[in-house]
């Protein structure tokens, strides 16, 4: 079955200087060489009048850009159009690409996904490069990065590499063992094999949470008594006025948010409603809108301008608390916080560089702060915590070879799911509809 021709804006939206149209299938060579009447050279940039195929108007003169498959990004024959960018312009272009047949617009991430059929990059590779599309602090950045250029897959290749030796060596055990001569796995050295691979899974699982922490980024809370200096605290880190500030107790109620950078991780800072008992039915809500959030937080800071805690019970015993001790420009320096406070000023910024470096590094987790993770998606935790734990269970076993072997097999397709040789169609629509359209 022949494949449609697909199209779509490659580039943001109009208006904008250039709009990208990406066409590609069988037929965006012919398509293309009827809008700008004459042949296509492979990869160079021509200047060209682009004219419907009818009437032969005029829709605008752009740049043609034309990969042949399979060098080209999804593998098939590719035409870029570099139109100018206003939204009449590309509302004919898409007018004059219906025209022909087999041609349609993309779905969102059809292209990639065509990439990824063609074998032009791995399941891994597709999910850096929709990471990388969504990327917006540094940190964020490097990671997709990393993903993209095959950081897992070369990772999961080697551990394929490992299983596949140990399967080998026990089929050659089965097939040479004498009638009752019980071959079994355990063998120091097919153990030593399977705990290496398991130690590299568990070092490679254990950076799991800090690779989420930096793709979907991470929730802290500004918890405290009225007038302790929590929206102040919000607005100085979000180096902007977002909050309002007043010396009137009971100033804050609704949440408010600022999404901030901190040292590449995306946070979400939420400033709250001071916590006391309120006869202010308005207020008390507040309060406890303010709890509901610091529940799902995965750090609360508690500030106060004396050396006051967190009450107990206020977050679970699980939460991260940063304590931190407010307007510390007012106060004497006899009156230094007690050890735990990280002081601050919000009014002359006192402390606030190494208050934000206690919440990056309590949000990752550890001091490897500045280093991407290689995998981030709970799709690829999934499947190395599988083949980790049929690997595990072989090691534990005495059982005999053949069944092994199958558990090997097994272990073998879980890697082989985490590089995408999937035929789950589920999984596959997942990743690629999370893309935009024109990727
Ligand atoms: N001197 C000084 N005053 C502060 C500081 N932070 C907050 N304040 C003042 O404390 C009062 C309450 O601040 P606000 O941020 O609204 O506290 P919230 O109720 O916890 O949100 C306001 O009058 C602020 O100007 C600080 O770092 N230094
Ligand atoms: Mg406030």
């Amino acid at each position: 079955m022949a494949l449609d021709t697909i199209y779509a804006l490659a580039s943001g939206s109009p208006p904008c200087a250039v709009s990208i149209v990406r066409v590609s299938g069988p037929r965006a060579r012919p398509t293309a060489e009827a809008l700008t009447r004459r042949p296509l050279e492979p990869r160079a940039a021509r200047l060209a009048a682009l004219r419907t195929s009818g009437t032969g108007e005029l829709i605008d003169r752009g740049v043609v850009l034309y990969f042949p498959g399979p060098a080209s990004f999804t593998g098939e024959d590719v035409v870029e159009f570099q139109v100018h960018g206003s939204r009449a312009i590309v509302a004919a272009m898409y007018r004059a690409l219906s025209m022909f047949e087999e041609c349609r617009p993309a779905k969102p991430g059809e292209f990639t996904r065509r990439a990824f059929e063609n074998g032009k990059m791995d399941l891994t590779m597709a999910e850096g490069l929709a990471d990388l599309l969504n990327a917006e602090t540094d940190l964020q950045r490097r990671q997709a990065h990393t993903m993209m250029e095959g950081g897992i897959r070369d990772q999961a290749e080697q551990w394929r590499r490992g299983i596949i030796s140990i399967l080998a060596q026990i089929e050659a055990r089965i097939d040479f063992a004498e009638e009752d001569d019980v071959a079994n796995t355990e063998n120091p050295d097919m153990s030593r094999s399977l705990s290496e691979l398991t130690n590299s899974m568990d070092a490679v699982l254990a950076t799991g949470d800090r690779g989420a922490s930096i793709r979907d980024g991470a929730s802290v809370v500004i918890l405290g008594p009225p007038n302790a200096g929590k929206s102040s605290l919000l607005n100085a880190l979000a180096a902007r006025d977002v909050a309002i500030v007043t010396p009137i107790a009971g100033t804050t109620r609704d949440p408010i948010e600022a999404q901030i950078d901190i040292h590449g991780i995306p946070v979400t800072l939420v400033d709250t409603a001071g916590l006391r008992e309120s006869a202010d039915q308005i207020e008390s809500e507040g309060v406890s809108r303010a709890l509901r959030r610091a529940a799902a937080a995965r750090l609360v800071i508690w500030i106060s301008d004396n050396d006051a805690r967190l009450p107990a019970g206020v977050v679970g015993d699980d939460m991260a608390v940063l304590n931190v001790r407010s307007k510390v420009d007012l106060s004497p320096p006899e009156t230094n916080p007690s050890a735990g406070f990280i002081p601050i000023s919000s009014r002359t910024g006192q402390g606030l560089d190494t208050l934000l470096r206690r919440i990056s590094e309590t949000i990752l987790d550890d001091a490897k702060i500045f280093e991407p993770a290689l995998v981030s998606r709970s799709r690829q935790l999934g499947q190395i915590r599988r083949a980790r734990s049929i690997l595990d269970g072989i090691a534990k076993s005495t059982g005999r070879p053949e069944l092994a072997a199958i558990d090997l097999k097994a272990a073998v397709a879980a890697i082989d799911n985490l590089i995408g040789s999937i035929d789950n169609e589920t999984v596959l629509d997942e990743v690629f509809s999370s893309f935009c359209i024109g990727k």
